[in-house]
């Protein structure tokens, strides 16, 4: 056996030598002292957001340290790479992607704990404070840093800008007169906004990790899908208050599951969600009380598969028994049948909701975004679109024999389709590779790309909404310094931009009420 060098034998004994937290930085110390002030001592959030491995898995490991080292443009966050050596910031990093402890508690009092009413509805205005039409307003979730504005629909003004939540996700949700809105941040932040007044009017936070919200049709419950805690949260819309907090598990209460999505049926007067983990879809009538007559509850009720929350006859849980998760929606206009994509199998499922069990598969390969589908009648026949995460294409489907009827390819996978009633086009982006900054012009009849626009070579382009009446189609360039840009949704010219930064999404009070088959829900 060769010998060590001298120099390296004394290098070692002394390394061998020293105490523990000179080798490896103490990360649970160095969070406690340079982030728990605005992360939280739990990394549950306070003044900064959550930093749980669940609210950090889309940011990645590298970029974690790059944002400890260089701080965040634009935000509160410092810089801390004259503060902390690499290895401090590579080791918090670790530390910061790895499960606390104890699974967080969220219940009910942390819930009304969190909770503040800004203004009570007596202190509300009885008309809109401005001469826009309030049903024609945008609102526009700008991204780059962590605002909405509320956009005169009409004239293409701001109205208001108010700071949000840290990273909002999901379309905000209206109450059914379109007077209020409420958003949903990835930290569980639930955030009411008086669109008459623009002012907020209250905030719970009801989740540590949560997916996105939906609101009941009658505009008196919202439900928010959470990751973690593994619950759905229902709350009084009004105060925000909190109903119920339901853990999500199996039958046998024994495995539990993060829930993928929420979303509202109306004309069953229910709550469809989704869940990740297990093959289950859940309905929940939102009415007191849940109807008696409601299609396909007798039947799940004679199989056991209708559960009553514990001392409460309101909420009950129906269980829609599947092969595997589904994730991701979308709903046919009568909410008869959704279509769910099993991101596993690269197969879409269709369940027919009144018996209550999946009726057909379909194969859509390229992880089809069913959540931002839109539908629209061909031919007499309704048909559905659905842009594809992994593949460039958007995929058409007849919704009457639910048929893949037309791949029709892109310039690369897409985020986000969106039409009008009046109109002729759908629009869909190219969110990812080189032609990020494409938008397809697609004939709604022939299905053929009539026009790429390419607003702003260079900057991702994506997400568009029309106006109420399908004259104007809104898109966003994705970009801190960013913009909306304007166009006439019939000659495809250019008509006006709006300087934003990084607009993700815009939400027409309109549209989204009358549940235009154009947008998303
Ligand atoms: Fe979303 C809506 C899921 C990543 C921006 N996104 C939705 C909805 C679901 C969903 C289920 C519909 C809920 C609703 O609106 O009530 N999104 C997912 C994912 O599973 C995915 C792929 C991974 C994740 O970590 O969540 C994902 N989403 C993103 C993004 O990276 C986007 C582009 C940027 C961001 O803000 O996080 C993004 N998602 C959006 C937007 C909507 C949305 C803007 C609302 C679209 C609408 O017009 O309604």
């Amino acid at each position: 056996m060769r010998s060590l060098p001298s120099s390296l034998l004394a290098a070692f004994l002394l390394l061998a030598t020293l105490p523990a937290a000179a080798q490896a930085p103490d990360a649970a110390a160095l969070y406690a002292r340079e982030c728990a002030a605005c992360h939280g001592a739990d990394r549950f959030g306070g003044a900064g957001p959550a930093l749980l491995p669940e609210s950090l898995s889309r940011l990645g490991r590298e970029q974690a340290e790059k944002v400890i080292a260089e701080g965040r443009p634009a935000t509160q966050m410092p810089a801390f790479g004259d503060r902390l050596t690499p290895t401090q910031i590579s080791a918090l990093a670790a530390y910061l992607y790895t499960p606390p402890a104890e699974i967080p508690r969220w219940g009910k009092a942390e819930i009304e704990a969190s909770r503040v009413v800004r203004v009570t509805t007596a202190e509300l205005p009885d008309r809109p404070r401005y001469e826009a039409d309030p049903l024609n307003l945008f609102v526009l979730v700008e991204s780059g840093d962590h605002h909405v504005s509320i956009i005169d629909g009409d004239r293409f003004r701001r109205l208001a800008r108010f700071e949000s939540r840290y990273a909002l996700h999901g379309g905000p949700k209206f109450s059914p007169d379109g007077r209020f809105v409420h958003f949903l941040s990835r930290d569980g932040w639930v955030t009411r906004y008086d669109l008459w007044s623009l002012r907020i009017v209250a905030e719970v936070r009801a989740g540590i990790n949560s997916r996105n919200l939906a609101i009941s049709g009658d505009g008196r419950v919202l439900a928010v899908a959470n990751y973690l805690p593994t619950s759905l949260v229902l709350l009084d819309a009004e105060t925000l208050a909190p109903l119920e907090v339901i853990p999500v598990r199996d039958r046998w209460k024994k495995t539990p599951s993060r829930v993928s999505a929420v979303y509202l049926a109306p004309p069953r007067e229910s709550f469809i969600v989704a869940l990740k983990d297990l093959p289950e879809i859940w309905e929940i009538p939102y009415g007191d009380p849940p109807p008696a007559t409601f299609p396909g509850f007798v039947h799940s009720y004679e199989k056991g598969m209708v559960e009553a929350l514990p001392g409460r006859e309101r909420f009950p849980i129906r269980r829609i028994e599947l092969d595997r998760p589904l994730d991701d929606f979308f709903f046919d206009p009568s909410y008869r049948h959704l279509i769910g994509a099993s991101r596993s199998t690269g197969e879409a499922v269709v369940v027919q909701l009144e018996v209550g069990r999946p009726i057909k598969k379909l194969p859509l390969a390229g992880m089809p975004h069913l959540g931002s589908g839109i539908s629209w009648l061909r031919e007499g026949r309704r048909v559905m679109a659905t842009p594809n995460l992994k593949k460039a294409a958007i995929s058409v489907i007849d919704m009457e024999n639910w048929r893949p009827i037309r791949e029709i390819p892109t310039l690369g996978p897409g985020f986000f389709i969106r039409s009008h009633e009046n109109s002729p086009y759908a629009w869909a982006d190219v969110f990812f590779g080189p032609n990020r900054d494409a938008v397809h012009i697609i004939d709604k009849r022939s299905l053929e790309i009539v026009r790429t626009l390419r607003p702003m070579p260079g900057k991702v382009s994506g997400h568009v909404e029309f106006d109420r009446y399908g004259r104007y189609a809104l898109l966003s360039i994705w970009d801190r310094e960013g913009a909306v840009i304007v166009y006439d949704a019939r000659t495809l010219e250019e008509v006006t931009r709006i300087p934003a930064s990084k607009p993700s999404g815009k939400y027409n009070v309109w549209n989204k009420i009358t549940f235009s088959e154009g947008t998303s829900h």
